[in-house]
């Protein structure tokens, strides 16, 4: 036959079909009058039984093969069928041995061995299911953005200026200009608002992390958001809890196979998310009050709260003061709570890590005159980004979600890295 035959596809064929799989040997077993190859493609494992009338080669473990045989029953083989009688060709010979034998249920290496052979390694099945898991909650995302009139757009990625204080940038010689591989999308996602009113962009974005730790990446999947014409960061935290939702929705429809590889348990995204005041948070967990920002032990403590209170793996802390916020971001203007330092943003915590930053952004013009001043820089620094609030932009807000976060905490990874295709950190270039 010319048509293929998918691993996964194996137990509906009838006994005494003739099929042709393809894929790679996932594992070789030589036993005294006969061997076993189980075949590897991307929808699962087949066996296939070599017989010594066969007169057939058992290529190595990892080589690309197709294999033509008889579908035969075996209550045995996965699924219940196997190949028999196979013409086994290989269509490559590799030249190298893998460093962990990929057949295993899990992969006996350490994490560096992992990232130095990743093209490899990510061929084992329950890793490559993380990189599943990775795109179906993208189109989740996508498909819960576009139900609701969102446009996805592409923004530079080469640019003039920072747009995340605190965050380091990487700086690049453009045809002799200084100019820097973008932070965010943040400056250009704002002024597309004026013209689309609600957009998403799904792109890397680049951080010179100066420090080695197991949640930030130097380059990363941004997941962006913004939208206008809302009245305040409540209302990105009401679609934020839709996106949850529906990127939850992806996984369980587009890699219901990955979950169970690894016997996932999806998060619980409530009606809605609940929300804590920064003051109450810091209260919480028993910080001093004039402390800026939450640590990382403070969000675990605060993602058990919220999972006990609430049954949510969710938590959005509302409220964080305006001096650790970027430039952009819009006071604390709800009537719950006096003004204070407070603004209209938030971060989200999913599973007591820092998912999601987002809130409402400033949106006349002298208002952002003002903040910039207010941070010892000049307006005319940021002229190009400034024309859009010049031409008039409507009240607006969004966020952003990483994705190597977003499929860590879902599996439980220690490590951001043991989910990234190929990790980009301080010491890591290749693979
Ligand atoms: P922020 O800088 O908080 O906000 O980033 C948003 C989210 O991106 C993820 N993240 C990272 N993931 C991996 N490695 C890193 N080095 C790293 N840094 C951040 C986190 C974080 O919550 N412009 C704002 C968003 C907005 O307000 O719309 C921003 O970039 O999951």
């Amino acid at each position: 036959p010319t048509d293929r035959t998918l691993a996964g596809h194996l137990p509906a064929v009838a006994p005494g079909d003739t099929v042709r799989l393809c894929g790679h040997v996932h594992r070789r077993r030589e036993l005294a009058t006969v061997t076993f190859l189980v075949v590897r493609d991307r929808t699962g494992l087949a066996q296939v039984v070599i017989k010594a009338a066969d007169g057939q080669e058992a290529p190595p473990e990892e080589t690309p093969v197709e294999v033509v045989g008889i579908a035969t029953a075996n209550p045995q083989a996965p699924g219940g069928v196997e190949v028999t009688s196979p013409v086994v060709t290989a269509l490559s010979d590799p030249a190298l041995t893998p460093p962990v034998e990929l057949w295993r249920p899990e992969l006996a290496a350490g994490l560096p061995t992992l990232l130095d052979h990743a093209p490899v390694t990510w061929r084992h099945p329950r890793v490559r299911a993380r990189g599943e898991i990775a795109a179906a909650s993208l189109r989740g995302f996508r498909a819960t953005l576009d139900s609701v009139g969102f446009t996805e757009v592409h923004s530079p990625k080469i640019v003039e200026s920072a747009t995340e204080s605190g965050a380091n940038v990487f700086a690049i010689d453009y045809f002799g200009r200084p100019a820097y591989l973008a932070q965010s999308p943040q400056f250009y996602k704002q002024q597309l608002v004026g013209v689309f009113e609600r957009v998403y962009e799904v792109g890397p974005v680049f951080r010179a992390e100066p420090h080695d730790t197991v949640r930030h990446l130097a380059e990363y999947v941004s997941l962006d958001v913004e939208l206008g014409f809302i009245r305040d960061h409540r209302d990105v935290l009401g679609l934020l809890r839709d996106v949850l939702a529906g990127m939850r929705a992806g996984i369980a429809t587009y890699a219901a196979d990955a979950v169970s590889r690894l016997q996932l348990e999806l998060p619980v995204v409530p009606p809605e998310i609940p929300v804590i005041h920064f003051a109450e948070a810091l209260e919480l967990v028993g910080a001093p009050a004039d402390e800026p920002d939450l640590a990382p032990e403070h969000e675990r403590a605060l993602g058990a709260w919220a999972r006990e209170t609430y049954a949510s793996d969710f938590l959005a802390v509302e409220g964080y003061p305006m001096r650790k916020r970027p430039f952009y971001t819009h006071p604390w203007s709800r009537q719950a709570r006096p003004p204070g330092e407070g603004s209209n943003s938030f971060d989200l915590l999913f599973r007591g890590l820092e998912l999601v930053t987002g809130g409402q952004r400033l949106h006349r013009l002298p208002d952002y005159e003002e903040a910039i001043r207010a941070r010892g820089e000049e307006p005319a620094a940021y002229a190009s980004y400034l024309q859009a609030f010049a031409h008039g932009m409507p009240p607006h807000g969004g966020f952003a979600l990483g994705l190597e976060r977003w499929v860590a905490r879902l599996v439980e990874a220690a490590n951001i890295r043991e989910v990234t295709l190929f990790p980009r950190d301080l010491h890591r270039l290749t693979p």
